[in-house]
């Protein structure tokens, strides 16, 4: 129990002398430029994509000035930070798009290109991946209204499709954002695609923009969850009794306002300290305790050094997991209306980072 609360208080300093840190990279994530473009032929989905993800009519958004009838562009926040390009295919639109469009474009960040599966991948789609793609922009291709090939069909086409698009199957997803509802309850693919593209983003530090923007605020949360728990996982710091917290402590604070950005609801500095110490602190059985126990396991004693071998392995799997752990729970505790407390919202924490354990343990064995 002192020792509960000793950790408790260590934790919630921690966390103080971290919000401080974390305000100017917080200030700058929110003040960075995005622009992301939905690409491809007539009737392929590109509205339906732009619906699925940020939940908006793109129809009935003003389109900015610099605008035509086929390079449609439309701010997605009030302050215009984050455009959006809507057009059919590429390889003559430029030509045919005014100086400020074409300025858009040259700052294009991501590309999203929507194919049509119905009546299968066409020449013309193939020539305008290929002008996009002279852009040296990422590009995601999504094989959309995958609803309408037969399951059994799916594979075979999809190979196919790639190979003639000439993708890797690492940039492309097969979606469905708006599919027939005997065919699909829900849209197909869009976890994936929101994933793609945070993940594309976080070395320009953009992914805080673009989740910001997304409705499935869940999805949005989970490529800032997984880069801050990599980023935990090679601090070389650990978030345990009788460990330096200071580095880990400043990632996790930084998700914790991250992720309540995301959700527009900024916390306070008392709240975000409170919070990590009843996930870190709180139960002190759980996760918590099985990382204590591997890192002994392993050779650490409290207060040693976590600089090799077996200690430092145990101690990234701890440090990434708790973080992960801490971005479950928080994205939890904010969508229950802040309701959540005590077992309950360490269960989360719990579960989540068993399950990041888990993954990286089945990773390490391929
Ligand atoms: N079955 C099925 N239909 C879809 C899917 N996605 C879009 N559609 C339908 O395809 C039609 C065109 O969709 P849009 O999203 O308007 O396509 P677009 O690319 O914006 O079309 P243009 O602006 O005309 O080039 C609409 O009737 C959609 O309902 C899908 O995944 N499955
Ligand atoms: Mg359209």
């Amino acid at each position: 129990m002192a020792e509960n609360e000793s950790f408790a208080l260590e934790v919630r300093q921690a966390a103080v002398t971290a919000w401080s840190d974390t305000d100017a990279a917080l200030a700058a994530a929110l003040k960075q430029h995005l622009v992301v473009a939905f690409l491809g032929s007539a009737s392929s989905g590109k509205d339906s994509g732009i619906r699925a993800l940020f939940g908006l009519d793109f129809g009935e958004v003003s389109p900015i000035p610099g605008s035509t009838a086929t390079l449609r562009v439309a701010r997605l926040d009030a302050e215009g930070r984050v455009l959006l390009v809507n057009a059919p295919g590429f390889g003559d639109v430029r030509a045919h798009v005014d100086e400020r469009a074409r300025s858009v474009l040259e700052s294009l960040d991501i590309v999203v290109y929507v194919v049509n599966c119905e009546g299968g991948v066409t020449l013309d789609e193939r020539r305008d991946l290929d002008a996009i793609r002279a852009l040296g922009r990422p590009v995601l291709v999504c094989l959309n209204k995958i609803d309408l090939i037969r399951t059994k069909e799916r594979e075979g086409f999809v190979a196919a499709s790639l190979a003639q698009l000439n993708v890797d199957a690492k940039d492309a997803v097969i979606t469905a954002f708006d599919p027939l509802p005997q065919l699909a309850p829900e849209p197909i693919g869009v976890e994936f695609v929101i994933k793609w593209i945070g993940d594309h983003l976080a070395e320009s530090g953009k992914t805080l923009m673009f989740a910001k923007q997304l409705r499935n605020k869940a999805a949005a949360c989970e490529p800032l969850i997984q880069q801050a728990s990599r980023a935990a996982s090679l601090a070389g710091a650990l978030p345990i009794p009788g460990a330096d917290l200071a580095a880990v402590t400043a990632i996790q604070v930084k998700l914790i306002r991250d992720i309540a950005e995301v959700h527009g609801q900024p916390l306070d500095r008392d709240m975000v300290a409170f919070i990590l110490a009843e996930l870190l602190a709180g139960g002190m059985r759980g996760f918590v305790k099985w990382g204590m126990e591997a890192l002994k396991v392993a050779g650490w004693i409290p207060g040693g050094q976590i600089a090799e071998g077996l200690i430092l392995a145990a101690s990234a799997t701890v440090a990434g997991a708790t973080t992960y752990g801490v971005g479950k729970a928080t994205v939890a505790w904010i969508q229950s209306g802040r309701s959540l407390e005590g077992d309950a919202l360490r269960g989360v924490f719990d579960l989540a980072a068993f399950a990041w354990r888990d993954q990286k343990a089945l990773a390490a064995t391929k």
